[in-house]
Parts: C-alpha cells; sequence; structure tokens
C-alpha cells in the first residue's frame, strides 16, 4: 500500500495552491431558514464544504473540548501511548489507518457513545477520567445538534418530504459517529533557510499534515485553533485546485461525507481535503463525524433521482461501507466500488 502522506509535494502541485484564489462559503445560521437552506444546498453542490457563524455552540463548551485536548497531548509520550494504538479507536502518532499512510500528526480518535467515552477516559486522562468523559459528551451533544440542524436544513433544501431522514442516523442511540482531535506540530522551516527544499514560502510549507482524502460518514463538523493547514480540493471541472481554509475562531467547517454524496445521488459532493504542516504553530483540530448506525441501509433517496440524473449507486449497509474504507488507503475514491455502471 502507499504511504505517500509525508512526501513532499511536487512542484505542479504546488502552483495548484497558488492559482487558487476562490474563498470558500461562510452561511450565516442565525439567517431565515429557506435563505439558509438554499445556501447550504449551493455549498454543497459547489463545494461541498461551508463555515457556519451563529451556529449557537457555547464558546465556553469549545474552550473546554480544546483545553482538554491541550492537556493530552502536551502528557509525556510514554502516558500518551497508554491511550493507544489506534486501532481504529485510541491514541495514534504518524500512522493513519492500517493500509501504510502516514502524516506528521497525533490524533485521539474517540466513538461518540458515552459509555465508550468514559471507558477510553480511563487511559486517556488518568488524574480525571470523569472531568474527561463529562468534556467529552458536553462537546459531541452540542456538534451533534449541530450538524442535525444542518442535516434537516438540506433535506429541506433538497425538496425532500421527510426532513429528520439525514439526522436521524445521527440522532440514533447506536450512530456510529466518532470524534477525532488532531494535533499537528510546527514544520521547523525558517526564514533564512527553507528546511524543506520544495517550501516556497515559510509560511507555504509542502510537508502533509494529514494527506488528500474525502471522509466516509454522512457529515464532518470541524473545528482549529487559529493556525491555518486546511485546504479543500475545488472541484471544478476547468482544472482542480486547492483552495486554502481561513482559520475563523467564530466558525464551524461544516463538510459533506460519502453517505451523504450517495443518499442525495450524487447531488451534494463528498469534498477531498487535505492538512498542510504549517511553521507559524501548533494547530489542533476536533472533528465530529456524524455516521449511521451499523445495520442502516444507504441508498439514493427517490426525491433525488431524475430522468437526467439517474440511481447512480448501488445500496449497502454502514457496516459494508465501513469494511470497505478500512482495507483501502486513505486518499482512495472508495465510493467508486459503488456506482452504478
Ligand atoms: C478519514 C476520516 C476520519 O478521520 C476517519 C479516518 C480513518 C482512520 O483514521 O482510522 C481512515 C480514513 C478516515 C478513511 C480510510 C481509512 C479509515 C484511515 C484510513 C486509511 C476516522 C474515518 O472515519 O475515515
Amino acid at each position: 500500500m502507499v504511504a505517500a502522506s509525508v512526501m513532499a509535494l511536487h512542484s505542479s502541485e504546488r502552483s495548484l495552491i497558488r492559482s487558487a484564489s476562490i474563498n470558500v462559503p461562510v452561511i450565516d445560521l442565525s439567517m431565515r431558514r429557506e435563505l439558509k437552506a438554499e445556501l447550504i444546498i449551493k455549498a454543497c453542490e459547489g463545494f461541498g464544504f461551508f463555515q457556519v457563524i451563529n451556529h449557537g455552540v457555547p464558546d465556553k463548551v469549545v474552550s473546554r473540548m480544546e483545553l482538554a485536548g491541550m492537556e493530552f497531548f502536551s502528557l509525556p509520550t510514554s502516558e500518551k501511548l497508554l491511550a493507544g494504538p489506534a486501532n481504529p479507536l485510541g491514541y495514534g502518532t504518524k500512522s493513519i489507518g492500517s493500509n501504510g499512510d502516514t502524516g506528521d500528526l497525533e490524533y485521539l480518535l474517540l466513538h461518540s457513545n458515552p459509555i465508550s467515552i468514559s471507558q477510553r477516559a480511563r487511559s486517556v486522562c488518568r488524574t480525571n477520567p470523569i472531568d474527561f468523559s463529562y468534556v467529552v459528551n458536553e462537546y459531541v451533544g452540542e456538534v451533534r445538534e449541530l450538524a442535525c440542524e444542518i442535516l434537516e436544513l438540506m433535506a429541506q433544501g433538497l425538496g425532500v418530504g421527510d426532513s429528520g431522514v439525514f439526522s436521524r442516523m445521527i440522532r440514533d442511540m447506536e450512530s456510529d459517529s466518532l470524534l477525532r482531535l488532531n494535533h499537528y506540530p510546527p514544520c521547523n522551516c525558517t526564514k533564512s533557510s527553507y528546511k524543506h527544499d520544495c517550501c516556497t514560502t515559510r509560511a507555504n510549507c509542502c510537508r502533509l499534515g494529514f494527506g488528500e482524502h474525502s471522509d466516509p460518514q454522512i457529515l464532518t463538523i470541524l473545528r482549529s485553533n487559529s493556525v491555518a493547514g486546511l485546504q479543500i480540493r475545488s472541484p471544478s471541472p476547468a482544472g482542480a485546485s486547492w483552495i486554502p481554509v481561513p482559520p475563523n475562531p467564530d466558525a464551524f467547517c461544516v463538510n459533506v461525507g460519502d453517505v451523504l454524496q450517495v443518499m442525495t445521488n450524487g447531488r451534494l459532493v463528498s469534498v477531498r481535503h487535505r492538512v498542510m504542516a504549517n511553521s507559524n504553530g501548533t494547530r489542533m483540530s476536533t472533528a465530529f463525524f456524524g455516521a449511521p448506525p451499523l445495520h442502516a441501509w444507504i441508498s439514493p433517496l427517490p426525491e433525488t433521482i431524475t430522468p437526467l440524473r439517474p440511481c447512480c449507486y448501488k445500496s449497502f449497509t454502514w457496516s459494508e461501507f465501513k469494511k470497505v474504507m478500512y482495507s483501502l488507503s486513505l486518499g482512495h475514491d472508495r465510493l467508486d466500488l459503488f456506482r452504478l455502471d
């Protein structure tokens, strides 16, 4: 399998970044409902990605989660390793998945289920597992609600009769949603001498923190501190480019996952994205991956199948899809295997 993520970028790749001058959509959730729904659908058809502001998640909940994350990553390595290895849940460093992918990061991957959180908390925060579980559950509760609100707006914007068709899967007690804390060390390129030959400017490091991929689930809600690095792939047929996502402490990033692309019969796109290393500081991000229960059937909704857009995906369960995704490398276009000819 390919272990390409830590590799330096090719010069043609770097020119793709410089040529991108598109801004990612920012949607204000305090707007009126119809307008929000319309703008969200436009953003998801065009990019599969947008940022939300005035989202209603209390700052306190976010800062408590970020502090708990920073405290964990500041522990001595020997202690962090007690919460690993990530197989797939737990603490991991450099290695992503089990097929040879690597990145310049360390991370903690948790299931969103409260029982799983409290079990994991015993090895993640041995001094105060109860507080750690409380903070994670509180954060998961808030971002899950945000994901559900957005999914209900999407159903409305798509004209789907049952507005809970996506959000119900994430609200389900058996939902397989995950929470991932990523910690990216700064790259050590300096102004006078760039550590890596390929770096053109200090702020534009060529090292990959997390390689190109799409998220397999329904919807991802991501937050980061103020250190940049996230880039999304523009789906423009005129020539692909990487669009940098500016960090915004007031916003959450939202991206469409593979399952939502299938359920909307390809109308909403599961965006490919990656994280570049950065010399300006340590980046920390927290991603909630809203997923269906293992036994849930995934197939294009009848409302999204039209004579102009015939059904283009097979039906499958989330459990079947997971098996396939874990057998492939990070950047693989796994949806390709579920396309109808
Ligand atoms: C990408 C999105 C999430 O971070 C993740 C990742 C998962 C993992 O790190 O274990 C995977 C990757 C992600 C997709 C392909 C497989 C599985 C690593 C990998 C190579 C937690 C997820 O759900 O899928």
